[in-house]
């Protein structure tokens, strides 16, 4: 304890003289940057550096957005059509934006179509502050008077237990939505995208708008932090603060002002001051495992540090004895690893530390978690996954746990045809044939049954199915897990959490996943690409997924909310989506295939019928003319790989020799195409091929493992970081897995250390906090998450997050007290199998 003390003043003597050193002269004022944003120390204004996509609409990624002592606190400034946005609701198509560092403004020109209304946004440093201003060349349109405003949102969570002053009158912000809201006729609602609504009548003729919380002039967040303080001035009509969660529970806190109508020029103004700390400096993040390290593998801290910080020059390894006193195992030099994004880096290196224990890292004044060294730290990680998580997703079944209901057994009504020409809010979409046997609305019998929720929603997803079923099948055929800690009857369509059953729970989770691609082939020949809600306000169903539906057949003939026990008049069984698309056809296919070897000897009829039905299934697709969309651009490539898919696993299963032939006939090429994405197939169907085949793969796998080398200097974590609309963990993941059957297959090639590390940064090395992105799962680990559960601001056990997600142009940020972003914090189902798939194959690669 003693020792450990004098170390802490040791460093932080050494932090202050560092940063003394190395501070740069910077004074509250805003400046734009050579990244094309408002840059002042502990402040930054983005102005449409990210913009709204149009894919998910409303990303809450958009617009201007401030983050303030290293933390976004802001996002969607623009125009905008209501009081507090929903995701789905209109948003300004951005038609040019200008940086002028001359002028020192960015001007934004947006757009909204449907109104034919155009307006420009001109923001630009002013005093400690910024000014933004809102012009129009015509007025306002008529229908949008009253209702066009100047918009910003704030982060609920980040200003509860917090008070605000409006004109000096004090408010403490709502921890729980409590109005007020009015009642308004429907046809006065803004149009939303596509004429969806997120509003369910429910019979009654009128939907809800927020009103304000309060009304004035100036608003003054969280005065009493200095941390969050911003105050908002209007320098022209009044500002309203709002309350989006009495929409909708991922709705934030809104800032408004009406546009001024029926003039032209200037008809909105703000000064906006979030206030910053003199010489604010981010607290180093100190990025380690929480599960903790195998006594063999590497051990990287990597610390991230603000652009004005530099690294303290040693970090400590400190282990715990059982009497709680503590003896430093290691002093470590921290290599400084330079900039990435906007932050500088320091790597400190405690390998050489193999004693079992626990241990934590000391850095200057900060210290981390306990986390443990030892043979076994892999072998458990991936229990809450199998045990509570994949349960949870368990569509068509009643899952319990202990004395909590997760959710009734659910979607008993699936399900009918789509319409045809149908532009669906989740992505989905027909043309202008169904391309199954059944007419729009027609019920598409026997597919009640298996299948997983995908993701924070409800659908089932072909194409991530066919991945999940896949990699339960590579867990079981490479690790034989034998664990039971699930009941799951089918015949009563009941899950017991913790309760074993004397079966096997992969094989379980192989069975309920096949169960329903089995039934999409048995009507269709073929693999939707989803089933999912027929109307959007049933779609964004936050609570018990048996509620979703009413679980009752739909009868035309009846009356809406009519029901006679079996069949109800409201339309909301859910629709069957079947693209023209070989890609995820054969992806299904390879599913079914995979299956049909794990489920021999636990279910041999459903065995059986998956070969029979995958088989069919494939013949009839490679009969089949392909559109002239399939035979060329991106659809061909998707299709090739996914056929490579599928006839790898043909091959797995029957070792037939035309299956074969096709194999080698794809795979080369493909190899020599997109050798990152075909090597993991490759080296799958080993097994199965002769010598020659392995020495062929040889020097594919050798140019690979020089790729990597490269990849090692694009971040200090050495992984792969995605930088899309979609945080990668998932493909950290698949890289490592990739790198774990490489090292099974060439161990002289590639090494055990590029397995774990895909691991420890899903543990906690990785940008923005060091929590595990794999709730329940390390030490700390994410608390809160975009599960089915992310109104009451929860997690389920074993889940995967999508992780970091890098805001353009160099904010990495996942936010851990906000769960309702999904780039940053939905789970699914591929991700959270392949997690299962890669730990499993982590302890083994080790060793215990
Ligand atoms: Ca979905
Ligand atoms: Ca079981
Ligand atoms: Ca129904």
């Amino acid at each position: 304890m003693i020792r450990s003390a004098r170390l802490t003043r040791a460093f932080v003597f050494a932090a202050v003289t560092l940063r003394a050193a190395t501070a740069i002269a910077q004074t509250g004022t805003l400046a734009l940057n050579d990244k094309q944003y408002f840059e002042a120390r502990g402040l930054n204004v983005f102005v449409f550096t990210n913009q709204y996509n149009g894919m998910f609409f409303d990303e809450k990624t958009a617009g201007i957005e401030i983050i303030q002592h290293g933390v976004r606190i802001a996002t969607g400034g623009a125009v905008r059509l209501t009081p507090t946005p929903e995701q789905w609701d209109q948003i300004p198509k951005l038609v040019d934006r200008k940086v002028d560092p001359a002028t020192n403004t960015i001007t934004c020109t947006m757009r909204y179509e449907a109104f034919d209304f155009d307006s420009r946004l001109v923001v630009t440093p002013d005093g400690a502050g910024f000014k933004v201003t809102v012009f129009v060349d015509k007025p306002v349109p008529a229908e949008l008077e009253g209702r066009a405003g100047l918009n910003l949102e704030f982060v609920p969570a980040r200003y509860w237990e917090h008070t605000y002053l409006i004109d000096g009158k004090p408010g403490i912000f709502p921890r729980y939505p409590a109005g007020p809201t009015t009642s308004l006729p429907a046809d006065k609602k803004i149009r939303q995208f596509e004429g969806f609504s997120t509003f369910d009548l429910h019979g009654h003729p009128d939907y809800i708008e927020t009103q304000p919380l309060t009304t004035g002039t100036t608003l003054v967040m969280a005065p009493e932090d200095p941390e969050r303080r911003v105050a908002i001035h209007a320098l022209s009509g009044d500002l309203q603060l709002l309350d989006g969660r009495n929409l909708a529970q991922n709705g934030w806190y809104v800032v408004r002002t009406l546009l001024a109508t029926k003039t032209t020029g200037k008809v909105a103004e703000w000064h906006v001051e979030p206030h910053t700390i003199p010489n604010w400096t981010r607290t180093p993040v100190i990025g380690f495992s929480e599960v903790g390290y195998h006594p063999s593998q590497p051990k990287r801290a990597v610390i991230e540090l603000d652009a004005n910080d530099a690294a303290l020059a040693t970090a400590s390894l400190i282990r715990i004895r059982p009497d709680g006193t503590e003896v430093e195992a290691m002093k470590a030099p921290v290599q400084p690893w330079g900039k990435y994004l906007r932050y500088n880096y320091g790597v400190a290196d405690f390998s050489s530390v193999k004693e079992p224990g626990l241990y934590v890292i000391q850095y200057g004044t900060q210290r981390t978690g306990a986390f443990p060294i030892a043979s076994d730290v892999y072998e458990k990680v991936w229990y809450p996954t199998l045990d509570v998580w994949f349960p949870v997703q368990m569509d068509h079944m009643f899952v319990n746990e202990g004395y909590r209901v997760w959710h009734g057994a659910a979607h008993l009504d699936d399900a009918v045809q789509a319409p045809v020409n149908e532009q669906h809010f989740d992505a989905y979409r027909t043309g202008a044939t169904t391309n199954t046997p059944f007419k729009p609305g027609e019920r598409i019998p026997g597919l009640a049954v298996g299948g997983w929720f995908d993701a924070g929603d409800f659908d089932i997803q072909g194409v991530s199915h066919s991945g999940t079923i896949m990699s339960f099948v590579a867990i079981w055929e490479a690790f034989h897990p034998q664990r039971d800690q699930t009941l799951v009857d089918q015949q009563l369509r009941f899950v017991d959490i913790h309760r074993p059953d004397g079966k096997p729970d992969v094989l379980q989770q192989i069975e309920h996943g096949a169960l329903q691609i089995a039934a999409q082939f048995r009507a269709m020949g073929r693999l939707s690409r989803g089933v999912v809600d027929s109307h959007l306000d049933t779609y964004h169903h936050l609570g018990d997924a048996s509620t979703q539906t009413d679980n009752k057949i739909y009868d035309p003939s009846m009356k809406p909310y009519q029901t006679d026990g079996i069949h109800s008049g409201t339309p909301d069984d859910r629709w069957v989506f079947v693209e023209d698309s070989p890609a995820t056809s054969y992806l299904g296919m390879g599913a079914l295939a995979a299956a049909s070897r794990a489920l021999r000897g636990f279910n041999d009829a459903l065995a059986t019928e998956c070969l029979t039905l995958a088989k069919k299934a494939y013949a009839d697709e490679r009969a089949r003319a392909a559109t002239a969309a399939q035979a060329n651009g991106p659809e061909q490539g998707f299709a090739r790989f996914a056929e490579l898919t599928a006839v790898m696993q043909l091959v797995l299963t029957t070792k037939e020799q035309p299956y074969v032939d096709r194999f080698n006939e794809l795979l080369w090429p493909a190899l020599d195409r997109a050798p990152a994405f075909t090597l993991q197939t490759a080296v799958r169907a080993m097994p199965a091929m002769d010598a020659a085949y392995a020495s062929k793969l040889r020097p594919y796998v050798e140019r690979y493992r020089a790729t990597l080398d490269g990849m090692f200097k694009q971040n200090p974590y050495g992984v792969p970081i995605a930088t899309g609309g979609w945080a990668g963990n998932g493909q950290v993941i698949g890289w490592a897995t990739t790198n774990y059957y490489l090292h099974k297959a060439f161990p002289d090639l590639v090494g055990t250390d590029v397995v774990t590390r895909g691991l420890d940064y899903l543990f906690g090395t990785h940008p923005a906090h060091n929590y595990s992105f794999v709730s329940a799962v390390g030490n700390r680990s994410k608390h809160l998450a975009y599960g089915n559960n992310r109104a009451d601001f929860s997690f389920i056990a074993g889940g995967v997050v999508p992780g970091v997600l890098i805001l353009k142009p160099d904010f990495p940020e996942n936010m851990d007290d906000w769960p309702f972003l999904w780039g940053e914090n939905e789970y699914v189902i591929d991700t959270c199998a392949s997690y299962i798939f890669l730990a499993n194959a982590a302890q083994e690669a080790v060793g215990k």
